[in-house]
């Protein structure tokens, strides 16, 4: 095994890509990265490989390309027509979400370059919101299956990392509880104590950039989740406080696969 690890420059090189392309699918969770106590990023070669194997690195610049474009000029039904058909290509629809990490950062980038405007991204966000469900809607899950409830953080719009959750979920046999945006955090510790929900599933979108705003709140999911006996899922590229926590940390759906499944045999 190859410690050395390896700057974004480098790992670029090795890729065949840009450094900004290797710095946005990091961000996005694509590739596992690890930050040096200045913050940059840095790589393990094994980290490069395994992204290689399932991306290839050019090819993701040219699907991000015809994501935008199903997304932005296309209806519902195209949508859902082009998540079937990555499926069709993938071993999971975890792999699927995690394909989708670099078009919605990409969608982002236009919407701040003013390439697209916001009503852009409010269709855009509604037609994946809507091919999503209907991916969901398909998979079926067993009457006593394990419940996750699924939020994101106060004042946090952003639903699609939640959205992909739900279907990685249901694809791991989970029944799913979608409270959404705008979840009250002090009757959470009720509603957890009301009925059986077995995890929680949080996200803070890269919106939620604000550390000390999500201290509090992440105390409250902790004490919420601990009284109720439930686990906790972290997710999202926002600024969830770099410490330790009962929470699990998520950043690719890959790993929310994963985790789910070890809450199971812990149980
Ligand atoms: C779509 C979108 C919107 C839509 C949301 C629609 C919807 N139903 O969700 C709308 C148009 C409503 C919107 C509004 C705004 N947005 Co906006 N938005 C986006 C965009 C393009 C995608 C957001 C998204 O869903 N990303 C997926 C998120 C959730 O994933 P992630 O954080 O990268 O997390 C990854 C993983 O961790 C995992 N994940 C995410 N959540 C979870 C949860 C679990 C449990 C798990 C396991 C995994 C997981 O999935 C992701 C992909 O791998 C982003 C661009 C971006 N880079 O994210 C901008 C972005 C987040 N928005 C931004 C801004 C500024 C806004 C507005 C203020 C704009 C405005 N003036 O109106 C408002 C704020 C609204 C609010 N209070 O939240 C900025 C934030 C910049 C900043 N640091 O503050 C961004 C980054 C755009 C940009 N490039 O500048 N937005």
């Amino acid at each position: 095994m190859n410690h050395r690890l390896l700057t974004s420059t480098e790992a670029a090189e090795w890729l065949k890509a840009s450094p900004t392309s290797v710095k946005r699918w990091a961000d996005a969770g694509l590739i596992e990265c690890v930050r040096t106590v200045g913050n940059h990023r840095r790589f393990t070669l094994e980290s490069l490989e395994r992204f290689a194997q399932t991306h290839g690195a050019t090819s993701t610049d040219a699907s991000v390309g015809e994501w935008l474009t199903v997304l932005l000029e296309r209806n519902v039904d195209a949508v859902h027509g082009q998540l079937l058909l990555e499926r069709s290509t993938a071993p999971s629809w975890a792999e699927v979400c995690d394909r989708l990490a670099p078009v919605l950062a990409e969608v982002g980038e236009a919407w701040a370059a003013g390439r697209i405007r916001v009503v852009d991204e409010h269709l855009a966000s509604e037609r994946l919101a809507r091919g999503l469900a209907r991916v969901v809607d398909a998979l079926p899950v067993a009457p006593r299956a394990p419940v996750a409830m699924l939020m994101t953080v106060e004042g946090d719009e952003h639903t699609l990392g939640l959205a992909l959750a739900e279907v990685v979920l249901r694809e791991a046999g989970w029944q799913t509880l979608w409270s959404g945006r705008a979840t009250p955090l002090d009757e959470l510790a009720a509603t957890l104590a009301s009925r059986r929900v077995d995890a929680l599933a949080v996200s803070a979108s890269s919106f939620s950039c604000d550390e000390a705003a999500l201290e509090p709140q992440l105390r409250a999911l902790e004490a919420a989740c601990e009284t109720a006996g439930c686990a906790l899922v972290l997710g999202g590229n926002g600024a969830w406080p770099d410490r330790a926590t009962t929470g699990r940390r998520v950043t690719t759906f890959r790993q929310l696969g994963r985790v789910v499944q070890e809450i199971l045999d812990e149980r």
